[in-house]
């Protein structure tokens, strides 16, 4: 049996600075269609769609959903007659919890005895509140970042995508830093300013979630036998333990990592990694 895990596509209505995905919607029809006839299980976990951007500092989210689910339709109605799909919410979509009736997190049993255990990984960090009563900081940050996305795709293209930048520059700088020396270069001061605001309101900070994930995903392996999979980081993280126990963190599916989806094999117990574009 091979399941599909993925997460964190941020797609907003196409064409929109709110969409991270950049893929139109006869694009992912595409791709669904593929992936049911190839995998036996496709696991989205959390923030498919993106709510939280908007040119205006004041919005509210459930009109946002409702606009981006009009634009969508035809993905979300794809994805909700897929033959075995299962759907988490999400912090940047959670209106869904209560629009499509999407649970916070699942245990599913798989073949060979293999468990699955599935959460987005925001609620690990922060409760609730953190993510539904926003902040006015938290609303000021997603506008400019839409206006950011606006010109950047004026400028260089509709590819552009400043949270994938983001997202790519944190990777490149814990792989330069494993142990977060203090460090004196500009970059890593703009990197480390960045984690502390992303930390704001939270019980963990930013910088730590790798290592917060890999404890909590231990915690939650029963016996043996478990595929534990968080999304929510953007970064892609596999590690195997005894007991055939394995963490999986889904990571960023988008352009810039050529959309690449991680398959987990309950007949190998192994993790791979599969680009599809
Ligand atoms: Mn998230």
């Amino acid at each position: 049996m091979n399941v599909l895990c993925t997460s964190d596509w941020h797609m907003g209505i196409y064409g929109d600075p709110g969409d991270a995905l950049k893929l139109n919607n006869s694009q992912v029809l595409d791709l669904l269609s593929r992936w049911e006839t190839e995998y036996d299980l496709i696991l989205f976990n959390g923030d498919i769609l993106e709510v939280l951007k908007s040119a205006r500092i004041k919005f509210s989210h459930s009109e946002q959903a409702q606009k981006v689910i009009d634009d969508r339709l035809p993905v979300i109605e794809k994805i909700m007659s897929l033959k075995n799909y299962r759907w988490i919410v999400g912090n940047h979509d959670y209106p869904l919890e209560e629009l499509l009736g999407l649970p916070q997190s699942l245990v599913v049993p798989l073949e060979n005895d293999y468990t699955l255990v599935a959460q987005h990984g925001h609620l690990l960090r922060a409760p609730i509140e953190h993510y539904s009563q926003y902040a006015w900081h938290f609303h000021l940050m997603y506008c400019l970042s839409w206006w950011v996305d606006r010109i950047g795709m004026k400028l260089s293209g509709e590819q552009f995508c400043l949270d994938a930048m983001i997202a790519q520059s944190l990777n490149e700088w814990r792989l330069a830093n494993p142990h977060r020396n203090p460090s004196r270069t500009a970059k890593d001061r703009i990197v480390r300013l960045f984690m502390s605001y992303a930390s704001l309101n939270s019980d963990v900070n930013y910088a730590s979630l790798d290592d917060l994930f890999q404890k909590k995903a231990q915690q939650l392996f029963s016996q043996r036998n478990t595929l534990v999979t968080f999304g929510h980081s953007h970064h892609r993280q596999i590690q195997y333990f005894e007991n055939n126990n394995v963490y999986v963190n889904t990571g960023s599916f988008s352009y810039h990592t050529g959309y690449s989806t991680p398959i987990f094999s309950t007949d190998e117990g192994r993790i791979t990694v599969v680009k599809n574009q």
